[in-house]
């Protein structure tokens, strides 16, 4: 069953201009099974216990792939014959893609070269995860701009216990990616900023190669998600155990960059987390579940630990991180408990949240300080509602808490506008911000592909936005990552939902990229339509309105009754407005 991709075109069902185009440069099906294909160390090692050869698709036997163990560093396939020069894989909207399958023993960390001849064209920054066990998945490089190089395209993980299998490695074409990246106008930002907004992304280290690519403007994630966000937060960069790998010893090297490249597209930092029972330091002692004390710490001896965290790292970003989440995941998902157990609640108690605000509040008092965590989006439901008696308490207790985040890792089908509403008037009340910090709306399996299904996840984004812009208090939304490629989502639902976000795989836009930037573009239109009006004298009670081809709709209309045109777009008093 050999997918056919040979200068295949397809349009990709998001957008009637966005376009992609695949070239196959090995498929390996002229092989025959048991076939060595040659293998090349860029130091010339000794790789005789290294290997490649031509074998059958674990998943379909009819299908031939690549069978590879690298047993040597730096040892990588070399794939001879294809025609191509360095040159030839690069460019703006060009892709080197390639399926990738591992078998359950192999290492899931690895890091990722690519050569052409002589010339290296591409390194993963670090070893990051690279696919789940036992499935094919798509892997998509934008590799680095060369020119005239030629030679065998070369690539492998580099590593000594590296087992996997490739398969139709081929170059990806996007002709349009269904929005232009250089149209400052027309972007996400641009709309959600003359709205007051803050419209965010998480970036992470394995999100092509990011912190890598981040000074390369030549790259798609680079301009992505500097053209069309204007906020942005470390997916894992910024947690306890990036950030404190060692007791005492900080390293801030990956997070400056984040914060540097933030100042340089005029964005806002969200800081990403200071406590949370998750991704800890293993010299913490506090185990898998992140709730045990195996280095039997007293609680003052907890507290000074968590008080040295925070203020180290909020100090060391004061004034430049926009705001924290200072505590994250601190509410139980049993119903009848109201904290989870942590190291944090164990040892220190329930007072560990007071104080971890005040250690922030005293090392940043400009920075906005947030509480964080999933499944409470929606007044009325069990986790939202004991999630809200807690935050009442602390604020009557006089914690310095600016606002609450809501994760809102939803499905799609799942979003209440109503009660999400709600949420965010009776924080309004408490004197809170109420900010959406994690969105991604996923789809199950079944439902890849279909057109149907990403207009519903369009809808479902746009509802959010539209209940964000109704309330005040809530400056800022953030999406949980920048395509659906790198979405933590299929992991940790064993691969039964995904797609989540608003790009694709090769960051084409989505119709949930459509909506978002809509929901935005139609409130400033609206917005700035407003304080036109608002600018007519008083005395000036009537409008005239014309539709988009100038031909009168309503003359000498009473200016309290435009709202009640028609939906669509008109030209009333010299000015485009959009009537939804
Ligand atoms: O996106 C993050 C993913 O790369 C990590 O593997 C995962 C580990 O816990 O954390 C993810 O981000 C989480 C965030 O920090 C807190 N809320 C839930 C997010 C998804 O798990």
């Amino acid at each position: 069953m050999k997918k056919l991709f040979t200068l295949l075109l397809s349009l990709c069902a998001f957008s009637a201009s966005a376009s992609v185009e695949e070239r196959m440069l090995q498929d390996f099906e002229s092989y025959q099974v048991g076939d060595a294909v040659d293998m090349w160390n860029i130091y010339n090692s000794d790789i005789s216990t290294s290997s490649a050869i031509v074998a059958a698709d674990p998943k379909d036997a009819s299908n031939k792939v690549l069978h590879i163990k690298s047993r040597s560093w730096n040892t990588l396939v070399a794939l001879h014959d294809l025609g191509i020069t360095a040159a030839d894989l690069t460019g703006e909207g060009r892709f080197l893609v390639f399926d990738l399958y591992r078998p359950s023993s192999d290492g899931a960390y690895k890091q990722l070269m690519i050569y052409c001849g002589d010339k290296r064209v591409y390194i993963d920054g670090s070893f990051v995860s690279q696919c789940p066990p036992e499935r094919w998945t798509t892997k998509c490089y934008q590799l680095d701009a060369s020119t005239g190089e030629s030679g065998t395209l070369c690539l492998g993980f580099n590593s000594t216990d590296a087992e996997y299998y490739i398969d139709n490695v081929r170059i990806v074409d996007v002709a349009d990616f269904g929005y232009d990246r250089s149209d400052a106008e027309n972007s996400i930002r641009h709309y959600a900023e003359q709205c007051g907004k803050n419209i965010g992304i998480a970036v992470a280290t394995g999100d092509a190669n990011f912190f890598s690519a981040m000074n390369d403007d030549s790259k798609v994630i680079t301009q992505t998600v500097s053209s069309q966000f204007n906020m942005i937060v470390a997916g894992n960069e910024m947690k306890f155990d990036a950030m404190e790998p060692e007791q005492g010893n900080f390293k801030f090297e990956t997070a400056d960059k984040l914060v540097a490249f933030a100042e340089q597209h005029q964005m806002k930092v969200r800081g990403h987390t200071l406590v949370w029972h998750s991704q800890l330091p293993g010299w913490l002692g506090a185990g898998s579940e992140g709730a045990s004390n195996n280095n039997n710490y007293t609680r003052d001896e907890l507290l000074k630990i968590m008080e040295n965290h925070i203020t180290t790292i909020v100090s060391h970003y004061k004034g430049r991180v926009h705001e924290w989440d200072v505590v994250n995941e601190c509410v139980s998902d049993n119903s009848t408990q109201t904290l989870r157990n942590s190291i944090w609640q164990k040892v220190i108690g329930e007072s560990f949240i007071d104080s971890a605000f005040v250690y922030a509040r005293r090392a940043d008092p400009d920075a906005k300080l947030y509480i964080n965590d999933y499944s409470v989006e929606f007044a009325g439901n069990n986790k939202a509602d004991r999630y809200y008696n807690l935050v009442k308490k602390l604020v009557a207790r006089g914690v310095p808490i600016d606002g609450v985040g809501l994760q809102a890792h939803l499905y799609q089908g799942s979003v209440d506008s109503a009660k999400l509403d709600r949420n965010m008037k009776r924080y309004a009340e408490l004197g809170l911000n109420c900010i959406i910090t994690e969105l991604d709306i996923s789809l199950p399996t079944s439902q890849f592909g279909s057109q149907t299904a990403y207009e519903k996840q369009a809808a479902d984004y746009r509802k959010i936005v539209n209940v964000t812009l109704n309330n005040a208090n809530s400056p800022s939304l953030l999406i949980w990552g920048s395509s659906d490629a790198y979405s933590w989502i299929p992991g940790s639902t064993n691969y039964t939902r995904g797609e989540p976000l608003l790009f694709d795989t090769y960051f084409c836009a989505k119709p949930a990229y459509y909506a978002v930037r809509d929901a935005y573009s139609a409130r400033a239109t609206t917005m700035a339509l407003e304080e036109v009006l608002n600018a007519v004298p008083s005395e000036s009670l009537y409008v005239d309105v014309y539709n988009i081809l100038g031909q009168p709709v309503r003359l000498h209309m009473h200016r309290s009754q435009i709202y009640s045109l028609p939906q669509g777009t008109y030209i009333i008093d010299g000015k485009v407005m959009n009537i939804r």
